[in-house]
């Protein structure tokens, strides 16, 4: 019987959300590694994926340039849309589910817009999204609220 087609999952959300961390943390111990970093330049500069093995299942991960970079970084929100559009069209097993990341204490107007585009516009809300909101650390005794 042939092996199934991992399943894609694409992490994509605002710069410095921390989308390279949770790829991270699922990836586990013993995989490769996505960079994290703390520049206001922005870490991650084109998509790159992991694949890894959960529960007996094979997946990959692709961890992406983040949305609504500031001035300071060097491509746009477009150029980030663009390269994701091109990401999820490109992969000849399709999507399984795309992962929104936002940092809590800076959710803005954008979040509504980027998560409308993706899910709506691109991927027609055939695939399934689910949000990680990260940093909520300090700010939310209960993060479960
Ligand atoms: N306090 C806090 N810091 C976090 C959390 N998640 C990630 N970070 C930190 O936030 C910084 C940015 O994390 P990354 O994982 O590089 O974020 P990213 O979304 O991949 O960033 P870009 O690739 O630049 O878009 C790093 O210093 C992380 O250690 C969180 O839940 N809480
Ligand atoms: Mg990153």
């Amino acid at each position: 019987m042939a092996t199934p087609a991992p399943r894609n999952v694409i992490f994509f959300g605002t710069a410095g959300a921390g989308k390279s961390s949770i790829v991270n943390m699922l990836l586990g111990e013993k995989d490769e590694k996505a960079l994290v970093s703390n520049s206001a330049l922005g870490c991650t500069s084109s998509n790159k994926d992991y694949s890894t093995a959960i529960e007996g299942r094979n997946y990959r991960f692709y961890d992406t340039p983040g949305l609504n970079q500031g001035s300071m970084r060097p491509f746009s929100t477009a150029d980030a849309l663009r390269s994701l559009y091109h990401l999820l069209h490109s992969l000849k097993d399709g999507v399984s589910l795309l992962v929104y990341c936002v940092r809590g204490p800076r959710v803005t107007g954008s979040l509504e817009r980027d998560y409308k585009i993706l899910y709506d516009g691109v991927c027609q809300q055939h695939v399934p999204i689910v949000m990680i909101v990260t940093g909520l650390e300090d700010q939310e005794p209960d993060m479960e609220s």
